[in-house]
């Protein structure tokens, strides 16, 4: 197997390491899902963290190393988290959302080759950010991570 291979495994493991441990504090946390990037587990999550967090979730999308996250690659991760998650609370599994989780990430592909890049994946990221950080302060607390999710 190539070394590709072998970095993308490592990574994956790495990343089901950290979704461990976010389980661990309980996803029902008011960080929900943002609670993965929280690395120091202070509650909050911070524009590093959501950055570091981002680029190692890239790293494990982007299956065949070239940098980019195509719709498939993309597609072929999320079904792996499915299963990983056991398909999560009602839902996680449903083609709608599925395809709704697709579109969202294909939204970053901003210069429309097909593919993500890791600049355009930050940049969709550093948006996302801002937009969730109502206050501004650099920090995702736990009471915007939740107006987030019931936005
Ligand atoms: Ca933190
Ligand atoms: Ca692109
Ligand atoms: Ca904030």
């Amino acid at each position: 197997m190539s070394r590709i291979f072998y970095a993308t495994a490592l990574s994956a493991m790495a990343f089901g390491l950290a979704a461990t441990a976010a389980m661990a504090q309980g996803w029902g946390g008011p960080l929900g899902m943002l609670g993965r990037y929280d690395a120091d587990s202070n509650g909050q999550v911070s524009a590093d963290e959501y950055t570091a967090g981002r680029g190692q979730q890239f790293t494990s999308m982007d299956s065949n190393g070239d940098g980019k996250v195509s719709r498939d690659e993309f597609t072929a991760y999320t079904q792996q988290m499915m299963a990983q998650w056991g398909g999560g609370n009602g839902g996680g599994g449903d083609p709608q959302r599925q395809q709704h989780r697709i579109d969202d990430f294909m939204a970053a592909d901003t210069d429309g080759d097909g593919l993500v890049s890791a600049d355009e994946y930050k940049a969709a990221g550093d948006a996302r950010f801002k937009s969730i950080d109502t206050n501004g302060d650099g920090m995702i607390s736990g009471d915007e991570a939740q107006a987030m999710m019931h936005h």
